[in-house]
């Protein structure tokens, strides 16, 4: 499929939000609600998320992976999605990614989360960060169902008795030229309702799929990506998209941070009545944990199964 490295995602100024400007706001819900059907991505500029808070998890981040490899592997969680993960991919092709990985600070495991000694003050940072992603990520649930013409309250009835969040930081290694553009880590799309990210050093490398070409997600300072998950997909009918995307090899290191919200493991999802009152449901009810753990074997390290999609419970 080709690059095109002239397209855009769209960019929204989230300060229509919090100025009180009612024409502003009516107009940046229109933006939002365009955005995620035609593209399921956005970019949001002067969100909440201070920027010297960017900085301080960069810097942690930054020194994290700096360290020897024997000092992280003392993170890899057996059995379990969280840590530190050097090895992930799946139907033949290998990430070329380190990460960390933590359950949301609303999470039922959230105990269960390996921290690391080193860098000094790296869990106070984090947590901090994903205490504001949490908020943050909530508040733009409520605001993508406003932009459907939903009640945002709608969002806490359906979802939010429990958490599924998780916090992730990957490591993309620089690359040298020759395999500039190789993929670093493979197409996928999200499984959870949205997602926050930040491509931390403005080093660029996310790519989005649309009308069967990659389009480049430009780093734009102290923005964040937001882009729909297959929650949202399934709540909206098909109207919102879930949009695959990937990450491809640059030359200079790459750091980025994306926090994912999920609703908990026992919340049952399913086409909202809103938006099957004159067409039939796309998805049959499932499980998010069950989809989750489904999801979790596309990725793990060796599988040649065909990934699981949320197509997977299409009707
Ligand atoms: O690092 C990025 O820019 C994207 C990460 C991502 O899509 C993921 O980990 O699911």
């Amino acid at each position: 499929m080709a690059i095109d490295e002239e397209a855009s995602i769209p960019v929204i100024d989230h300060s229509a939000f919090v100025l009180g400007d009612e024409c502003a706001r009516v107009k940046a819900l229109a933006e939002i609600d365009r955005a995620c059907r035609d593209w399921g991505f956005f970019q949001l500029v002067n969100h909440g998320l201070g920027a010297d808070r960017l900085e301080n998890i960069l810097q942690c981040t930054r020194d994290f992976f700096a360290l020897p490899l024997e000092r992280k592997l003392d993170l890899v969680t057996p059995m379990s999605p969280i840590g530190f993960l050097n090895q992930s991919g799946a139907s033949g092709v290998v990430d070329r990614k380190e990460h960390l990985l933590f359950f949301g600070l609303d999470h039922p495991s959230v105990r269960h989360n390996a921290w690391p000694e080193s860098p000094h003050g790296f869990r106070g940072v984090v947590e901090e960060m994903m205490r504001e992603c949490a908020a943050f990520s909530k508040l733009l649930t409520r605001i993508l169902f406003e932009a459907l013409g939903l009640s945002g309250d709608c969002a806490r009835e359906i979802y939010n008795k429990e958490s599924g969040d998780s916090f992730l930081l990957p490591f993309y290694p620089a690359c040298p030229p020759d395999y500039e553009h190789e993929l670093v880590l493979g197409q996928h799309k999200d499984g959870g309702i949205l997602t926050l990210l930040s491509q931390l050093n403005e080093v660029p490398g996310l790519q989005v799929l649309k009308d069967d070409r990659w389009i480049t997600v430009k780093p734009l300072k102290n923005s964040l990506v937001i882009n729909v998950g297959d929650v949202m997909q399934v709540w909206t009918n098909g109207r919102y998209k879930s949009v695959m995307h990937r990450v491809v090899r640059r030359e200079n290191d790459r750091f980025s941070m994306a926090f994912f919200h999920i609703p908990g493991s026992s919340t049952e999802i399913a086409p909202l009545e809103e938006f099957t009152a004159h067409e039939p449901p796309k998805y049959r009810k499932f499980v998010q944990g069950e989809y989750i753990q489904l999801r979790m074997k596309n990725r793990s390290m060796g599988n040649k199964a065909k990934e699981v999609t949320i197509e997977h419970y299409a009707v």
